[in-house]
This record gives C-alpha cells, structure tokens and sequence, in this order.
C-alpha cells in the first residue's frame, strides 16, 4: 500500500512529502522529479509567486547511495518566498527580532470558494492566514514530487503517463474526437497552456489575458492518459477498491477540482447506450511489441475502466476546475473583525491556473494507480514487482494463444 502525506505552507520554510510503502530497490532519479516540479510552475496565468520559485526537491530519507531502501521516502522542497515571510509565519512564539520580511496585519476579510471562511469556523482562527497558508495550492508541489516517484515505479512495467488541457473558460476542444496519447505525450514541457491544438491555444491565451484585464480569473478542464496499464486493477468486489472511485477521490483532492469525469464522464448520462458501451471485437496475438492483445476495443469511451477494474485501455481521467478564488475585483464578503460588509481579501495569485493543475491531475493518478499496482503485483521490491508483472504477462499470453482453448474468433 502507497500512503502520501504532505506538510508545508504556501509561505513557510519548506513544503515537505512522505511517500510510504515505495519498493526497494528503485534507482531514483531526481532530476526528473525536479522536471515535473518546473513543469507544475509553468502555464500562461500563473501569478509573479513562480518567478520568486525554483522548485527544487531535496531527498532526506528512504533512499541511499541512490536506490530506494524500503523505508519512506521523504522529500523536502524550499520555498525561497520564506525570506519575505519569516516575520509572518515563524513557528517560534517569540518571533527574533531579526526575523526578516514585512510585519503583517491579520487576514479577517474571507474570499467566496476560497477555505477562508469554512476553515475559520471549522478551526475558529481569527487571521485567516491560518487558513489559506495551508489550504494554498502550494501544497500541490509536495504531491508531485510524490507523483515523480510513483511515474517512476510504474514505468517499470511500462506505464506512462501525460495530460493536455481540454478547456479554460468557455474555449474548448472537440470533445467527441479523443486526443490521441502521442500528441499529448509530445507536448513540450514549457507549454503555455498545455492544448494540443494550437489554433485553440491561442483563443485560450487571449481568454486568460481577457480575464486578467478584467480583474477575474478563469477555470477549465484537463485530462490525464495513462498507457501501458494492465487489466486488472482495482476491484469490483469491495466499494473502496473501485479504480475509478480511487481516481475520482485523488482528482478530486486536488485545490478547485469541481467534478470528475472517467472515460465519456458526464456524457455518458445522455447518450443511449449503444454509443457509450465500448464494443469488444476478437484482437491480435501478439502486438509488435510481443503484448498479447487479445481483444479489440474500437472505442475507449470507459476510459479503460469498466466495473471499477481495468481492461488494458488506456485509462483517462478528466478534471473540471472552478476558477481561482483570488479576484483582483473582489466580490463581496464580511470582515470577521466587525462583522460589515467589505470586499474580500486580495492576495497574490493566479488569473488561471490550469495548466498547473494537469501536471498535479498527473501526480494524483501516477500515487493512484502505483497504489493499485502495489496492491496487485507486490511492492516489497522492485525486483519482485517486475518478476511478478512479468509472470502475468507469461500467463495471459499463454491462456490466449491460439490453440490454448481460448475461441479464436
Ligand atoms: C501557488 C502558490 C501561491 C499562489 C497559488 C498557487 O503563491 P502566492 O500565494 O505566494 O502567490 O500562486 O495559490 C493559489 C492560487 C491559492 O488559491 O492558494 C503554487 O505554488 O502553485
């Protein structure tokens, strides 16, 4: 079992991450969990915080000389905004006089969507600060710092993850004509808004821009494709084992996630069901890359998932995000210290953070379906998890074959 837990605020000293249950033996490599960091910095709408950021994990526990141990693997990331904070967010009841950064007054006037308000009463603090400090997408950096290791386990059973933006604002792809996964997956790191089609990107672009001269902000939706998976995972004997209620949870988890989609999602509740239910066609032996392939699905409209277990599609998960709750025109709202109408809070933030969002919609379903695949194959080594992934392969190509008994057409 892979178990996350994250600590961290948006402006304290570090943000930190434990991953429990990694496999030992796993060679880590982290200069690719410092990409998918810069790549969750990017995105056209991002606020000036990213400027101020360079998101860089250090690993202080679980790994040595290199290779996983077995232990939980704990990775801190710095934030260098702590030097304009260390005044604010000092941990110490008597902040040193020489803690640096401006001398703040209390948060009291709460932003409609944002935890303001639900976190005061639920927590009773008085500055709001205690509150957005820790409800701040910030923390989504930790996850995928967890996500990066979670990517790297499952590619060792093939395994590959991407995600493009389908949506922002009213701007929208196509949705009844899927994305193919090479073109998500070739998407360049430093993508503005990471859409696969260009001439939508820029009406997406000029919809963000559209939004910032206005003072608002905008939301949208992403989509994650994992390839490679295996059939079997998840159950549908146990409600908690459910694949697609595991994913839904994980997406849903993330800051300004709305709703969830598998597959067709919402779609799916309005058309009949000879256009939702993928048909299942007799399929080829052996691909040229030696997988047995033994049925073929012309449609993935389940987004590889069907009574909560996978069927060896792709698996795709989309992600629909309300808009950022930081209005640079403010909506209105109560000061708690008085209890008067006032306009909500202002403090820095995104016009869009979408993009962003996809990379840490990536993350959640790498943590999810590493999890699954733990459950499945095994996780006390990596070594055990291959030899065991590699068993199932023997099996199912020896229970397909031709001539095994299996009906051939
Ligand atoms: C974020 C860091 C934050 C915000 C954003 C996400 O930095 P700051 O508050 O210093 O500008 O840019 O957080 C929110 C939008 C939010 O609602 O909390 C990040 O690292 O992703």
């Amino acid at each position: 079992m892979l178990r996350l837990l994250t600590a961290g605020e948006s402006h304290g000293r570090t943000l930190t991450v434990i991953l429990d249950g990694v496999p030992a033996g796993l060679a880590l490599d982290v200069p690719a969990i410092t990409r998918d960091l810069r790549r969750r910095q990017g995105g056209y709408g991002r606020g000036t915080r990213m400027a101020i950021e360079s998101d860089t994990p250090v690993v202080v526990s679980g790994v040595r000389h290199g290779k996983t141990t077995g232990a939980p693997v704990a990775i801190t990331i710095e934030n260098r905004d702590w030097v304009n904070w260390e005044f604010t967010m000092h941990p110490d009841a008597d902040v040193p006089p020489q803690a640096s950064g401006a001398r703040r007054a209390p948060v009291t006037r709460p932003r409609p969507g944002h935890a303001d308000l639900a976190g005061a009463l639920k927590y009773g603090h008085d500055d709001l600060r205690d509150v957005l400090e820790r409800a701040s997408a910030r923390e989504t950096a930790a996850r995928v710092a967890a996500g990066a290791v979670a990517r790297q386990i499952l590619a060792q059973i093939g395994v590959v993850i991407a995600s493009h933006v389908v949506s922002i604002g009213d701007v929208a792809v196509d949705p009844a004509t899927p994305v193919p996964f090479a073109l998500i997956a070739a998407l360049p790191d430093d993508s503005p808004t990471r859409c696969a089609d260009p001439t939508i990107e820029a009406h997406m672009i000029a919809a963000i821009d559209a939004a910032r001269a206005a003072g608002d902000t905008l939301g949208g939706a992403f989509e994650v494709v994992a390839t490679g998976v295996p059939p079997g995972l998840g159950s549908y004997a146990q409600w908690d084992l459910r694949l697609d209620g595991r994913l839904a949870q994980a997406m849903m988890s993330i800051p300004a996630i709305k709703a969830v989609g598998i597959g067709l999602g919402p779609d799916a509740a309005r058309l009949p069901g000879s256009r939702v239910h993928d048909e299942i066609l007799p399929g080829r032996h052996a691909g040229g890359d030696g997988a047995v392939k033994p049925f073929a699905r012309p449609t993935n409209h389940a987004g590889g998932i069907e009574g909560g277990v996978t069927n060896g599609e792709d698996v795709r998960v989309t992600a629909y995000m309300k808009p950022i709750a930081t209005l640079m025109s403010p909506l209105r709202s109560v000061d708690l210290a008085t209890l008067r109408e006032a306009t909500a809070a202002i403090e820095r933030s995104d016009v869009c953070a979408v993009p962003a969002a996809a990379v840490v919609g990536e993350a959640m379903v790498a943590l999810s379906l590493c999890s699954a695949v733990i459950d499945r194959f095994g996780g006390d080594s990596i070594g055990d998890l291959r030899r065991r992934h590699a068993d199932w392969l023997d099996e199912s190509a020896a229970r397909f074959a031709p001539g095994s008994g299996a009906p051939s057409s």
